[in-house]
């Protein structure tokens, strides 16, 4: 007989196969799991109770600190309060607010947020404000979107086609036509174990005249790049890059895209990065950190000229034909004043840039540890290249996150043999410590 549908409904907490997990070795796990139950301030604890401390502000995007009353509250009294309102041709104050925070917080002119609920979803947004900015403007040949290589701009159909990571490109088909890329700005023989931005490396921002020498700038939209590569390991821009690349793309009208999805809200030290490197890019993506990891949020900041370029033409007449259901979301708005609130309370910005220094000589201090080729760090951010086991990538790093959450009670980021950490701008210096004691003792463990 076929079960009721009360019998459907009813939890089933012990089947770990119907859950397809994202970006997870899903066999592997499920023989294995990692189970996470609840988390307070900078630490989590696993279903058998064990507490473990943060590593990774979630991913990197609990910036500050778990389940943190004042958000949690500000969370609880939305619900109860508004739980969904339209925000097309309709609107909450708190939208608003959010919104007005959120511009007089990014530098410059960057004046106008699009809201969307995740970072790929910020991407994609930025993307084709990029491409509509230039159509309307009567530039409608400029249609190249440049990405980098190692970059990562979420998944996205748009993010994927401008990242630049193999594995999350090559099973998807023909991606975005007329896409090109930068080079990466890696290049460990001339920059390992940098603290900060690297000497070397400001001369790649010049790829892109060649880039343009190709293609003519009148075919190219925008360039998108990370200010850090996060996911792809650390990677923080050289020294004098980035102003490198905001100069070509002013000589030729090209749109200079940061994607601030990892850096916006305190993780170099400053509410954004583009204000630690003092280049204004023309749309700026964030997400994670702007509430604090509580609800799913992204957006676009977008410079006046920008936005005023699309308020022209007949006023009953819609702008810009893109926009999510939850663009905007209640809950969301309201975690996001109250995570802004608490970052200001708390000076973790702040925090973070005064930390930077004790952060890199903790994490330097794995230098000559068995396997390890290379450590990079910027603001609250660190990469430890291990190297590859000799039968297969990924093998050793893998073996380096189960060991953290089984016997070391710390939670780790891998990506391939890097190990990433990246805690929330809580962490106090004996939690550094605590932190690269652990990972210390699963380099050796794993060696
Ligand atoms: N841009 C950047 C720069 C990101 O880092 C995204 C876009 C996409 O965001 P969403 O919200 O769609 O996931 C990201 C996401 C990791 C890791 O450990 C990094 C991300 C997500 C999950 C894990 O490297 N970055």
């Amino acid at each position: 007989m076929a079960p009721t549908q009360a019998a459907r409904l009813a939890t089933i907490p012990n089947d770990l196969q119907s859950f397809w997990m994202p970006f997870t070795a899903n066999r592997a796990f499920k023989k294995a799991p990692r189970l996470i139950a609840r988390a307070k301030d900078m630490h989590y604890f696993a279903t058998d109770g064990r507490k473990l401390i943060d590593g990774t502000a979630g991913l990197w995007c609990c910036n500050a600190g778990h389940n943190r009353a004042p958000i949690v509250k500000a969370i609880q009294e939305q619900a109860a309060e508004l739980d969904y309102a339209p925000a097309f041709q309709s609107g909450h104050p708190k939208s608003f607010e959010l919104a007005s925070r959120i511009s007089a917080l990014a530098p410059g002119d960057l004046d106008h947020v699009f809201f969307c609920n995740s970072g790929s979803e910020a991407v994609d947004t930025a993307l084709k404000i990029a491409l509509a900015y230039h159509a309307i403007r009567g530039e409608a040949s400029r249609t190249r979107l440049i990405g980098r290589e190692r970059g990562y701009h979420g998944v996205g159909f748009g993010g994927i086609s401008v990242g630049g990571i193999v594995a999350n490109r090559k099973l998807f088909g023909t991606l975005l036509a007329g896409v090109d890329h930068l080079p990466a700005t890696y290049n460990r023989a001339e920059q390992a174990f940098t603290k900060g931005e690297p000497e070397w490396g400001a001369h790649l921002a010049d790829e892109l005249e060649r880039i343009v020498a190709l293609h003519d700038a009148s075919t190219i939209a925008a360039v998108i790049v990370e200010p850090m590569a996060g996911s792809t390991g650390v990677l923080p821009a050289p020294k004098g890059y980035l102003q490198r690349l905001r100069k070509i793309c002013d000589k030729y009208g090209i749109l200079l895209i940061f994607d601030e999805v990892i850096t916006g809200f305190g993780r170099l030290g400053f509410p954004f990065a583009a204000e630690r490197y003092g280049v204004l890019p023309d749309l700026m993506t964030f997400a994670k950190g702007v509430t604090s990891g509580t609800v799913p949020m992204g957006g676009v900041v977008a410079r006046k000229p920008v936005y005023d370029a699309f308020m022209r033409g007949p006023e009953h007449v819609v702008e810009l034909f893109h926009g999510y259901t939850y663009s905007a979301h209640p809950l969301a708005c309201a975690a996001g004043i109250a995570t802004l609130d608490l970052y200001r309370h708390e000076k973790l910005f702040e925090r973070a840039y005064q930390l930077e220094a004790k952060f890199a000589d903790a994490a330097m201090s794995l230098k000559g540890l068995p396997n390890v080729l290379d450590i990079r760090t910027v603001g609250l951010t660190a990469g430890i290249d291990l190297a590859s086991l000799p039968d297969g990538v990924g093998k050793r790093g893998y073996a380096a996150m189960e060991r953290a959450y089984h016997n070391e009670e710390v939670m780790i980021r891998i990506a391939g043999d890097t190990i990433e950490l990246t805690p929330p701008l809580i962490v106090s210096e004996n939690e550094i410590d605590e932190i690269f004691d652990k990972v210390g003792k699963i380099i050796k463990a794993i060696a």
